[in-house]
């Protein structure tokens, strides 16, 4: 087990991964590629194309490329449907299904026009299928079980074959027993690169994407509820939560591209600080510069991807987080009173008669638990964990760090640590005097002591009535 001192301290990629190296050709062409595995939760760096024609390849945060073997022209990719155990956060590991070792499944990335064959595995108990969400291919190509195919029987190996006929950025999920089956981690991305240079498809220095997931798991144990519809605990970006979630590196003045997909049930405003972005694709492909305006905030609906682009050239560290406050939390009794404001001492002398243990819950607000070691089941994520260079972050879940740095080398994903600020740029306490402040008056019209039952804002009452 990885402690998160070690984890933050070893950087956010890899530095030597192997996994390039990890051939599928030494199988006969005849016979099935064999299936690569990775088990590792951190990024890969980016996997260089060994054959095929070129691209920029992307960096899927905390997550990988699958290795492909070319066979007489057509690009072939081998994806195992299998239980698989994610590593959330260092001390928390989930029981999830996925693909080849990891859920999410790896980023498959192709080029417009490659021929493309998948060979799919299925090493569950029960059928499954893939379907390559957005793409253009043959009707039975698209992997609804039922619909389009029969469901991939356990134990067997079904084929999937089609050109990648336009440029985007797609998903693939199964189309089986979905709700158990995507509630249980088994999801992926898929890159079509430009074949030329694309009008609408600019040339970027760094090219990241991720999924968007949530499970309910309860503290304590392993295995996502299936049955959830809605009230997940876990918000994950690939199946991770912040602070196990990598820093998004880039050097300064970089053009960047972050590609998120939202395979969750619900919808997630992710937004960016000290940075504005266009979003130039969607999984329709990419969007008409008439219809690009500038955000900071892309609010990416169940089943959407959003392509975001931007120049970084503000450095330090950025937050980048879904603006959901719930969804930058980790697992938590959902049950829990509000008590900002509420003394309760009283309360908590009595209640430590009855059990000893008992401890009295965010009197001042929630911050204060980012602090607190509190015992917790084994096997469960802390609810905030996340320790910046001025204390506890305050936040877990769907959030991670743009870090923009000018002596970050071309190419170097290793988290450069914290950003050190110039002298003067950071807020500081006032330590003159303070005046009382000057409150409104109440407007003459308000009544005290009247009751106001009108409810409708419009319907002209003053903002005192009412109580
Ligand atoms: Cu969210």
């Amino acid at each position: 087990m990885v402690s998160r001192r070690n984890f933050l301290g070893r950087g956010g990629v890899a530095a030597a991964s192997t996994l390039a190296a990890a051939s599928v050709s030494k199988v006969a062409m005849a016979a099935l590629p064999e299936p690569v595995i990775q088990t590792s939760a951190d990024t890969a760096p980016p996997l260089l194309p060994p054959s095929g024609r070129p691209y920029n390849p992307v960096v899927t945060l905390n997550g990988w490329t699958l290795p492909w073997r070319m066979n007489n022209g057509v690009k072939e990719f081998h994806l195992v449907a299998e239980p698989v155990v994610r590593e959330m956060s260092p001390g928390f590991r989930a029981h999830l299904w996925g693909y080849n070792g990891q859920s999410p499944g790896p980023t498959i990335e192709v080029v417009e026009g490659d021929r493309v064959r998948l060979f799919v595995t299925n090493r569950l108990g029960e059928l499954t299928s893939i379907h390559w969400h957005g793409q253009r291919l043959p009707n039975g190509m698209d992997g609804v079980t039922g619909l389009n195919q029969p469901g991939i029987p356990p134990g067997k190996t079904f084929v999937y074959e089609f050109e990648a006929r336009r440029p985007g950025t797609f998903m693939y999920h199964p189309h089986a027993d979905e709700m158990v089956q995507m509630a249980m981690g088994m999801m992926g991305f898929w890159i079509t690169h430009p074949k030329n240079r694309h009008p609408l498809i600019d040339e970027v220095d760094r090219d990241f994407c991720f999924l968007l997931n949530a499970y309910d798991i309860d503290p304590g144990s392993a295995t996502p509820k299936i049955m959830t519809m809605l009230d997940f605990n876990l918000w994950t970006w690939n199946s991770r939560i912040y602070p196990a979630i990598d820093p998004l590196v880039v050097r300064l003045n970089d053009k960047v591209r972050i590609r998120v997909g939202n395979l969750t049930m619900t919808n997630h405003p992710i937004h960016l600080h000290g940075h504005e972005f266009l979003v130039t694709g969607t999984d329709g492909g990419p969007t008409p510069k008439t219809a690009r305006q500038y955000e900071v905030t892309a609010d990416i609906a169940v089943g959407q991807m959003r392509q975001l682009d931007f120049l970084a050239d503000e450095p330090g560290d950025w937050a980048f987080h879904c603006h959901k406050s719930h969804h930058t939390m980790n697992a938590m009794g959902h049950d829990v009173p509000t008590m900002i404001g509420v003394d309760h001492r009283q309360v908590a002398r009595q209640i430590t008669q009855l059990v000893p243990d008992y401890m009295v819950m965010g009197e001042r607000g929630m911050k204060d638990m980012t602090e607190m070691e509190m015992p917790l089941p084994d096997n469960t994520a802390p609810m905030m964990a996340g320790q910046g260079p001025f204390g506890a972050i305050g936040m877990g879940g769907m959030f991670s760090v743009l870090k923009v740095r000018a002596d970050q080398k071309r190419g170097d994903y290793s988290d450069p640590g914290w950003y050190q600020h110039p002298p003067g740029t950071v807020a500081y306490e006032w330590t003159g005097t303070l005046a009382e402040p000057t409150r409104a008056q109440p407007a003459a019209a308000t009544k005290t002591g009247t009751e106001v039952k009108i409810r409708k804002p419009a319907a002209g009452h003053k903002g005192h009535g009412g109580h």
